[in-house]
């Protein structure tokens, strides 16, 4: 069956892949699953029909027949253990890579999303000033562990996994910051993920939004 995923209609982003459907195309295209996507606007995610299925009024969704989820790590999840690809076979890799996908959204995304928050909705506050530092302090704090883990290798636990599909999409999200150019071996990870033809595939879809120009993966 042929899950429906939302999106934004229009995304602040204008199409860079920041938001969270993002990480939902791309699990999506490494497992070769299609998708339709039903785009929808601020205004409307706030309506009951889309609040049936997001109790948040966000995106992304995720409908399956009767199944609806929300919440991007679980919608990734989901996929990881209906498909092959995103998971190892060893039950021990496969909980190292679904606690990676748990440190993507709750170790290192935090601070990185505080930062936004200063920036954007917080940026006129008289406090944004003498926060930044700090909140870029700990986002670094945070790049430091996790550049001393990877040490080097291409992947966070041997093969490409969920873990890392998370990982690279939250990290992707300090692009707008220029952070990631202090952690040359973090940009060439994040570089990796974004080379992945799925990947490729799963970005140039969510630009066409913005483009009007149609892909193959629609
Ligand atoms: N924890 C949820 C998940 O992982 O699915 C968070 C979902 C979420 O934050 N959704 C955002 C949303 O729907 C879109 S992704 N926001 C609308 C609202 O809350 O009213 C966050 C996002 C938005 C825009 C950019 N951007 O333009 O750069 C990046 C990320």
């Amino acid at each position: 069956m042929t899950p429906t995923i939302t999106a934004f209609e229009s995304s602040p982003d204008r199409g860079m892949g920041l938001a969270r459907d993002m990480r939902v195309r791309w699990a999506l295209e490494e497992v070769g699953q299609a998708c339709q996507v039903r785009l929808v606007s601020f205004a409307a995610m706030k309506q009951p029909a889309h609040l049936a299925l997001h109790p948040f009024g966000q995106i992304p969704t995720y409908e399956e027949g009767d199944l609806v989820l929300f919440e991007s790590g679980a919608i990734v999840l989901h996929i990881a253990q209906q498909h092959a690809g995103l998971l190892p076979e060893d039950a021990n890799a496969r909980a190292r890579a679904v606690m990676w996908m748990f440190a993507a959204i709750n170790t290192v995304e935090p601070p990185i999303l505080e930062l936004q928050t200063a920036k954007f909705p917080e940026g006129d506050k008289p406090w944004t000033k003498e926060r930044l530092p700090l909140i870029r302090d700990r986002i670094r704090h945070r790049l430091d562990q996790l550049a001393v883990r990877l040490d080097g290798a291409d992947w966070l636990d041997g093969a490409f996994s969920a873990g890392d599909l998370m990982m690279v999409h939250t990290l992707l999200r300090l692009n707008p910051s220029g952070m990631l150019g202090e952690y040359p071996s973090l940009a060439a990870y994040v570089a990796r993920g974004e080379a992945r033809p799925a990947y490729q595939r799963a970005f140039a879809a969510q630009l066409a939004v913005f483009t009007g120009k149609r892909t193959a993966a629609g």
